[in-house]
């Protein structure tokens, strides 16, 4: 059993790699070279990994890589690859258009034509990491429930059309070419691996910070009580931060979310079906990210945020408390937003057997309790 993850240094790569280990597969992935570490995510099982530098946008690094890792192959194996590799920041891809589209568009075209130039078809399972984000805005403007692998696909942001492109190209070669190659077509799933500039990581950040300035300050304010003739002498502000209030933009947006966890073992089911199809995987669950706020700020004990205006004159309160703990800043709104997601999973719950073990209360305490 041999795997390939390209992206294994990514949130999903990381708990993809703990998964495969677990099950006795030889693992190999691609990192790319970078200035600082960026191997933060699997430095626990470093020494278990063949890892090689490469870029999904280099075609060569590519093709040495899938070479390396089907070298010997027995007639009855094949390599399970796994692409994750993307620029995978929504709002960052109305930045980075171009450079979006060479990794999340043409890189995975590359992944595509080494299995051919290699001549490996019959010896390669491509998955490839798809995204709820192809659907756009069409549950509202189709009036639909929820979201499969049969519904409208309307891509909003410069990653979305991107990862089209990687969509429909994975689709041409398994029609044209007779390859065992896959779109996961995933939903938002997080963790406490997920990267710092993704919502619900930011905000769980957040509640974690202003926890530990709570607890600092209510132990200031006991040592104060004790020992009054300290006040004099000690400056407060110097043993905790005074914490801004923590900057959002869309907080109406949904989001239906996931444990990456329970993605990465439904990326492997995936690849494990006689044939190849493409799966949607999804909770079925969606709140609006001022929910997803209340629920993060209650996981740290923090209860009853009540919300003030509208639009960038939204506020966030605590109880009882003058100063918010949320604000909303334009700076953070998209050109483009998607602002409502629900998946419908039924075909990975019937054919896979999938189901989900973390509920959304589970994952944000997880991701409090371990930031
Ligand atoms: P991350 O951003 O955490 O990880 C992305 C990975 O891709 C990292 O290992 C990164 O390397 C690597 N990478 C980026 N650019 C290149 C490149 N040019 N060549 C090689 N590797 C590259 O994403 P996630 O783990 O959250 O997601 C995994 C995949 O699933 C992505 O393709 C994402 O678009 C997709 N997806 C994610 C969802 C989610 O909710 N998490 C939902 C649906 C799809 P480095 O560490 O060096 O930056
Ligand atoms: P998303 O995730 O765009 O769904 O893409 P993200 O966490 O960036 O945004 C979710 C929603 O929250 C709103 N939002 C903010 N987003 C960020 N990042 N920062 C903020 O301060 C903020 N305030 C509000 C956004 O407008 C948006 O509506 C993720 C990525 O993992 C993709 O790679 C993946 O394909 C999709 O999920 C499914």
């Amino acid at each position: 059993m041999r795997a390939l993850i390209i992206g294994i240094t990514g949130q999903d790569g990381s708990y993809l790699s703990e998964l495969l280990l677990e099950k006795g597969y030889t693992v190999y992935g691609l990192i790319r070279r970078s200035s600082s570490i960026n191997t933060g995510r699997i430095d626990h099982i470093f020494s278990s990994l063949h890892l090689r530098y490469g870029d999904v946008s280099d075609l060569a690094s590519i093709i040495a890589v899938v070479k390396e890792a089907t070298t010997d192959l027995n007639d009855d194996e094949y390599l399970e690859i796994y692409n994750l590799a993307a620029q995978s920041h929504v709002a960052i891809s109305f930045q980075l258009e171009k450079y979006t589209a060479d990794v999340d568009a043409t890189g995975v075209l590359n992944v595509l034509q080494s299995i051919r130039l290699l001549n490996l078809e019959k010896k390669v399972k491509l998955y490839q990491a798809s995204t709820s984000e192809l659907y756009g805005n069409t549950l509202n403007t189709h009036s639909l429930k929820s979201l499969n692998e049969d519904s409208p696909m309307n891509p909003v942001s410069p990653y979305a059309i991107a990862k089209l492109y990687a969509y429909h190209m994975v689709k041409c070669y398994r029609h044209a070419y007779n390859l065992f190659c896959v779109n996961g077509i995933l939903f938002n799933h997080t963790s406490p691996r997920r990267g710092h500039n993704f919502v619900c990581k930011k905000i769980c950040d957040y509640v974690c910070r202003f926890k530990e300035n709570y607890e600092n300050e209510q132990t200031m304010k006991n040592f104060h009580k004790n020992y009054p003739s300290a006040g004099n002498l000690i400056d407060l502000s110097t043993y905790y931060d005074i914490l801004p209030p923590l900057q959002l933009g869309n907080l109406n947006a949904t989001r239906d979310f996931g444990h990456a966890k329970d993605y990465v073992r439904g990326m492997w089911l995936i690849l494990q079906q006689e044939t190849p199809r493409d799966y949607v995987l999804s909770t079925s669950y969606r709140v609006t990210i001022r929910k997803f706020v209340e629920m993060a700020f209650n996981a740290a004990g923090f209860e009853g945020i009540c919300w003030e205006g509208s639009g960038v004159d939204e506020k966030g309160y605590l109880p009882n408390s003058s100063l918010p703990v949320v604000e909303v800043n334009e700076k953070y709104f998209r050109p483009y937003d998607l602002t409502d997601l629900l998946g419908d999973s039924t075909r990975a719950r019937t054919e896979l057997n999938w189901v989900e073990e973390y509920k959304l209360e589970d994952i944000i305490k997880e991701m409090v309790k371990n930031n």
